[in-house]
């Protein structure tokens, strides 16, 4: 197990489109593994490979309090998409920023499990939410890219700034 490190906006690296797994094996079990442990550390409910400078199509979630019902997503694929959410977000690759999005609030995803298993799961609020920003990741984008530019830009700065700081 290891605690990898998270890259933070407005790193490049954070904007590739992460390339899908082509089999599930020991190197891809022991990602998901060093994942969860990171996930956990953070804490947060969810992460994308690409955020541990990672450009595969994996990720773990867990949205329960006690940190015992981890999810892996294995080149995830959103079949269908109903209602509207909009829920207060925060990312760990842009600390300290919570601001409001809107998505969808109910949603079928289907992806491989750890075992390389195919499954098709429904979810809806926050785990929909959740599973959604972490798919955004995997195709480079993340959440502040729903804002306005304005409050983009000022993300941006304050960023670059704590970013070089512990440079
Ligand atoms: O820990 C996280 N919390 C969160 C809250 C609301 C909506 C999405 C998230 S995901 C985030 C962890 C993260 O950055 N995953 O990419
Ligand atoms: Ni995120």
């Amino acid at each position: 197990m290891a605690l990898l490190d998270i890259l933070h906006f407005p790193d490049p690296r954070l904007r590739e489109v992460a390339k899908p797994v082509e089999q599930v094996d020991a190197s891809v079990k022991q990602l998901v593994d060093d994942m969860f442990e990171t996930m956990y550390d953070a804490p947060g409910i969810g992460l994308a490979a690409i955020q541990v400078n990672v450009p595969m199509r994996v990720i773990t979630v867990d949205i329960s309090e006690d940190q015992d019902e981890p999810l892996a997503l294995i080149n995830p694929e959103i079949t269908s998409k109903d209602g509207i959410e909009e829920m207060k977000e925060g990312c760990l690759s842009v600390p300290g920023v919570f601001e409001m999005v809107q998505r969808a609030d109910k949603i079928t995803v289907k992806f491989l499990n750890r075992d390389g298993e195919s499954v098709e799961m429904e979810a809806e609020g926050l785990l929909a939410v959740c599973i959604q920003h972490e798919i955004d990741h995997l195709d480079g984008k993340l959440f502040v890219d729903y804002l306005s530019t304005l409050k983009r830009q000022r993300i941006r700065t304050k960023l670059e700034k704590e970013n070089r700081q512990r440079a």
